[in-house]
This record gives C-alpha cells, sequence and structure tokens, in this order.
C-alpha cells in the first residue's frame, strides 16, 4: 500500500520572475495568503524564499523570513515549514544558511552539487520595456553564467549545522551525480537515514522532467541507498512537466511538489495561483487513489522535531 501523498507548496523561489506572472507573491502578507490556501487545498509543507517585499527581488536576508514565518504562525493553520537554504543568484551559500541557526525549521532545503543553475532563456521571452523592476532583465540573463555553489566543503557545513538545529535536510538533486555526492555524505557520516530527497527534474543545468530521468533517479536512489532508507518526491519545473512529474510520482508511490517557484501554468497559455496548483496535484492525487497527507502525518513519515520545536 502506498504512503499518503505529501503534497509540498513552493509559494515564490528565486527562478520565477514578476514579469512572468502577477500572481507571484513576494511581500510577506502574499505568501501568508497562499501558503494558508494551499494548505486548505491539500498541501501538507510549504517551502519559503522570502524577497524584497518592494521590488520582488530575491534576498536571503534572515530578516526578510521573519515577516513571513510569524505570519504563518499567527494564521493558526498547521503546516510544515521548510526554508530554502539555496537562495539564488548572487548569494554566497553563508548567507543562505543562515535562516537555519536562526529560525531552526523543521525542515530545510539542502542542494546536493554545484551546476549552471539556468534561466536565461525566459529572458528571450521579454523586451526590456515590458520588465516590471528594474533588476529582473540582468538577474534573468546573468544566470547564463551563475554557478550555483555546493561544493563539498559547503555541503560539509550545510549538514552540520542542519544536524545540530535538527532541521531535516530535504535533499534537491538535479542530477545522477547528485545521489553520489549524497552517498558520500552518508559514508563519512555527516548525513543519516531515511533521507527526504526532492528529485529537481526540468532546470537547464540538470537533468530533464521526463519519465526516463525521473526513473533513471529512482532506480539510482534505490541502488545507493535502498528503497526503504528514503522517501522522495519531484518537482517538475516548467509546464506541463509539473503535473507529468506528479502523475508519475502519484502512480509510483512517490511526493509532489508544485508551485510558482516551479511553474507559473495550470493548464496552456492559463496563469495559476499556487492555490491553483495544488488543486491540481490534489486531483491527480485522487485519480491514483493515493490519499493525502496531512502536515501531522507528513511529520510522522519523515521523522520531523513537530512545529513546537522551531524558533518562529
Ligand atoms: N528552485 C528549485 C528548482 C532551494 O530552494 O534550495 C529548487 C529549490 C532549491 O527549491
Ligand atoms: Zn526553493
Amino acid at each position: 500500500m502506498a504512503d499518503k501523498l505529501i503534497i509540498t507548496a513552493a509559494l515564490t523561489g528565486a527562478i520565477t520572475i514578476p514579469t512572468q506572472s502577477d500572481k507571484l507573491p513576494y511581500t510577506s502578507e502574499q505568501l501568508v495568503a497562499d501558503a494558508v490556501a494551499c494548505v486548505k487545498a491539500g498541501a501538507a509543507a510549504v517551502h519559503i524564499h522570502a524577497r524584497n517585499p518592494e521590488t520582488g527581488q530575491p534576498s536571503s536576508d534572515p530578516d526578510l523570513f521573519a515577516p513571513i514565518l510569524a505570519g504563518i504562525r499567527a494564521s493558526g493553520v498547521d503546516m510544515i515549514v521548510g526554508t530554502t537554504t539555496g537562495g539564488g543568484m548572487g548569494m554566497l551559500p553563508t548567507e543562505r544558511l543562515r535562516v537555519v541557526p536562526r529560525y531552526k525549521p523543521e525542515v530545510a532545503s539542502f542542494n546536493l552539487g554545484s551546476m549552471n543553475f539556468s534561466i536565461h532563456p525566459v529572458a528571450r521571452r521579454f523586451k526590456p520595456e515590458d520588465y516590471r523592476f528594474g533588476w529582473e532583465q540582468a538577474y534573468a540573463e546573468g544566470t547564463k553564467d551563475f554557478i550555483f555553489r555546493n561544493t563539498f566543503g559547503d555541503m560539509e557545513t550545510f549538514a552540520k549545522t542542519m544536524a545540530e538545529h535538527n532541521t531535516k535536510p530535504e535533499f534537491e538533486a538535479y542530477d545522477v551525480g547528485h545521489l553520489y555526492n549524497l552517498r558520500f555524505l552518508l559514508k563519512e557520516k555527516l548525513v543519516q537515514p531515511p533521507f527526504w530527497i526532492q528529485f529537481v527534474l526540468g532546470v537547464l543545468g540538470g537533468l530533464a522532467a521526463t519519465p526516463e530521468d525521473l526513473i533513471v533517479m529512482k532506480q539510482t536512489a534505490d541502488r545507493l541507498f535502498g528503497a526503504e532508507n528514503y522517501r522522495w518526491s519531484v518537482i517538475g519545473v516548467g509546464y506541463p512537466m509539473e503535473f507529468n512529474m506528479a502523475g508519475m510520482a502519484a502512480m509510483m508511490g512517490g511526493h509532489v511538489r508544485v508551485g510558482l517557484e516551479d511553474n507559473i501554468f495550470v493548464g496552456r497559455r492559463q496563469l495559476a495561483t499556487n492555490a491553483q496548483l495544488v488543486e491540481k496535484a490534489v486531483r491527480i492525487a485522487r485519480e491514483f487513489d493515493r490519499e493525502l497527507a496531512t502536515p501531522e502525518e507528513a511529520r510522522g513519515m519523515l521523522g520531523l522535531k513537530g512545529s513546537a520545536a522551531v524558533n518562529f
């Protein structure tokens, strides 16, 4: 019998630019409202990035996370709150990690290798006068040469810091080699199974969001760790890949992440809110007879410390 299905909503990220969708939340009020709406729609977890509330520019400033995390808490709606440590272009690993000691979240992302994480083709879709904010064009074009830095030295620091604060790493694997990096961290006793792994498919610079690529990731993880030693979820970047991958995960016993961080459309050329993306993931789960995990059930499945043990 397959696990209950955990839906994570990735609300804003650092790779979607406001010009792409007027539904992209970036103020704390918008992010809190979207988090609550997504959980009401069926998500058990949210994945949080912060942005400058005036300009929508991605930021790793821990102070910008404070009103988002406090607002979620004040909503009274239970959810697993995971923070990014991936951040975005121009942020140093040490800056990205600051949210962990400060807020001690239940979950935080843990990126498993360095790569040229690029969205530069997005810039070709817009004329200079189309952009809503001054930073966006250079940001999107600049990712052509953006090295998303996650060295073995960085990963060692991230692993030790997350262990110290009892924050569960959500391992982000964009390519098969990243799973081998995780096996190295395991051999070094820097990380402990059972793991929570996101197969991130469709980022330019990593594997594509195809059935073949998902299966190669799953088979490799099974071989390296043993299927009983990890749970996995899939991120399909772009449309319709987000939902193709969700369908496969629902069939294969995996879990699903959706949200405007990864994809802005709910149908062909139909811009979506975060809640609409979750609603579609819920419909897919139901079609495959997968019950949804509540936040508390998901905590049990992932071995999380619980929302009483965070620092926000
Ligand atoms: N933006 C996603 C493709 C992170 O925040 O650490 C991957 C991600 C990374 O969510
Ligand atoms: Zn993220």
